[in-house]
């Protein structure tokens, strides 16, 4: 016998762990298993092959007949529970499973089989010669297609066969189609029988095991492990693969289909992240956009109220004639009369308010309206705001009259003689500063119905924007959920426990 070393039984501890988390993880079944494989103080130097199929198949006379020793046989469902025989081979032992057939009507046998199948490193699939193609045997098949666990298919009782019938060999033919049509290697296809039969293959067999579990004792105990990374991952697959099953039905439902691999999930939520991400962005510029647009317009009017002409040269003149007419050195006529005076100071008075209001209704009001007026319809808010701005952009203009000019004039001034210039320049500050607070209200005011105008429209898009950062969620939840999953996988491959999130 060859020394068995020992970190496979240290890096097989390793497993208890993993059996915990299963556990935990509500897998208990694959705890146990794990536990049982553990369990078996052989297991590094055992190989297991377990023989299944349905009842009176012939299992329990084909096992005794390999390990030459007698097993309970018979017509009836016969054996109740998994037995070992053991055969001494080099490096350890060949352990042959026999299983109750897995057409037992009692669920217990059905799960003892299973455990057995799962436990063991090698399954071999025996059916007798008159039901090879039945449902069952089709199923044991199929069940470990897609592991690497090495299967056997073995038709039993081949001493039935009459060559009057059908050649042997036609017949053996179809049964290694049949079988390579499952994935199992002809080489692996064995007919056999414990009654004299020129077919049997039963020393091919015998010799097969043994040389397949010597192999695979050499390698260390890797067989012990390898079954039990094995049960592990079923076991992660069992915990896993609900939610998993779930998040891709929610995926389906928003994408149109499951996506294939993780990889395209990942590239699915990128993309969806970045559209979201992106219409967010262009929401974001466009408010800026219209917000910039809509102080440049108000720095423009009040601009434009600081630039209009409206004490040109000669309007300008009149306000100072009619200062100097203020003077109270100012008289007029041969007689200097008072009323004369008077009536020459209300003429300047009225020349120069009727000028003023003509040239800041010409210069400024009128043009300054249309310009804005123009303007905020090209903004485009609700008709409601659109008009009742317009409306105050029509009021714009102040009302220059006497009194309005009157109210300018300082009369501790009038001793300057450069008081005139003072005068045209206060009244014109006078209109500027009126109109540019009512250019500011109808500015603010416009900033109010654009905020409106953005909030409605992304209100719209609310349900939009939604839907979009939902498809996020669910595809992030896809991934992290696939990650975790190939990661737990990945863990106990390596008889970790997997982290938990
Ligand atoms: N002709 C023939 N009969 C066999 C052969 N092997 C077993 N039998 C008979 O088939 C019947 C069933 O055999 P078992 O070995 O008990 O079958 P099993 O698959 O273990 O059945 P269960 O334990 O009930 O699942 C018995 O009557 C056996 O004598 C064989 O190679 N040829
Ligand atoms: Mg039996």
């Amino acid at each position: 016998m060859s020394s068995v070393s020992t970190v496979a039984p240290r890096f097989a501890q390793r497993f208890l762990e993993v059996a915990d988390w299963l556990e935990e993880a509500g897998a208990s079944r694959y705890a146990d298993r794990i536990r049982s494989i553990l369990a078996d103080r052989g297991a590094v130097t055992t190989y297991t092959a377990a023989f299944c199929g349905l009842f009176s198949a012939g299992k329990s006379s084909l096992v005794g007949a390999l390990a030459c020793k007698r097993l309970r046989t018979g017509a009836n469902p016969t054996t109740a529970e998994v037995e070992a025989v053991e055969v001494p081979v080099d490096g350890g032992t060949l352990r042959l499973l026999d299983t109750p057939g897995i057409d037992s009507t009692d669920e217990r046998h059905r799960e003892a089989t299973m455990n057995a199948l799962y436990q063991a490193d090698l399954v071999a699939i025996v059916t007798d010669y008159q039901h090879v193609e039945a449902d069952a045997n089709l199923e044991l098949l199929q069940m470990f297609a897609d592991s690497d666990k090495p299967r056997l298919f073995i038709v039993h009782q081949v001493d039935k066969h009459l060559e009057a019938e059908m050649p042997f060999e036609e017949f053996a033919e179809s049964v290694r189609e049949l079988a390579s049509d499952y994935g199992v290697d002809v080489s692996r296809v064995f007919f056999t029988a414990v009654k004299p039969s020129a077919h049997s293959q039963l020393d091919e067999l015998r010799a097969f095991l043994v040389a397949t579990a010597e192999q695979a004792l050499q390698t260390d105990g890797e067989p012990m492990i390898r079954r039990l990374v094995e049960v592990a991952r079923e076991g992660v697959t069992a915990c896993y693969e609900p939610g998993w099953r779930d998040r891709a039905r929610a995926v389906e439902e928003i994408m149109g289909r499951a996506p294939q691999t993780l990889d395209e999930a990942r590239e699915w939520l990128w993309d969806a992240r970045r559209r979201a991400d992106a219409a967010k962005q262009e929401e974001a510029e466009q408010r800026q956009r219209l917000m910039a647009h809509v102080t440049a317009l108000c720095g423009g009017w009040l601009r434009a109220v600081d630039l209009a002409q409206i004490a040109p040269y000669e309007t300008a003149e009149k306000g100072r004639r009619y200062i100097d007419s203020l003077r109270p050195e100012f008289k007029v006529g041969m007689f200097r009369s008072a009323k004369k005076t008077e009536a020459e100071r209300d003429a300047r008075l009225k020349a120069f308010v009727d000028d003023l209001a003509e040239k800041v209704e010409n210069f400024l009001a009128r043009p300054l309206a249309a310009q804005m007026a123009q303007q905020i319809r090209e903004v485009g808010l609700q008709a409601a705001h659109e008009e009742q701005l317009i409306e105050r952009c029509q009021a714009l203009g102040v009302r220059v009259d006497a009194a309005y000019v009157q109210a300018c004039v300082k009369p501790g001034s009038l001793v300057s003689a450069e008081y005139g210039h003072q005068f045209v320049r206060d009244v014109q500050d006078r209109v500027r500063r009126e109109v540019r607070a009512k250019v500011q209200e109808i500015g603010e005011a416009l900033v109010r119905a654009v905020e409106e105008r953005i909030r409605l429209e992304e209100e719209e898009r609310a349900p939009e924007r939604d839907a979009a950062e939902r498809r996020c969620q669910l595809l992030r939840s896809y991934v992290e959920f696939g990650e975790q999953y190939e990661s737990a996988l990945a863990a106990v491959t390596q008889g970790e426990v997997p982290r938990s999130e």
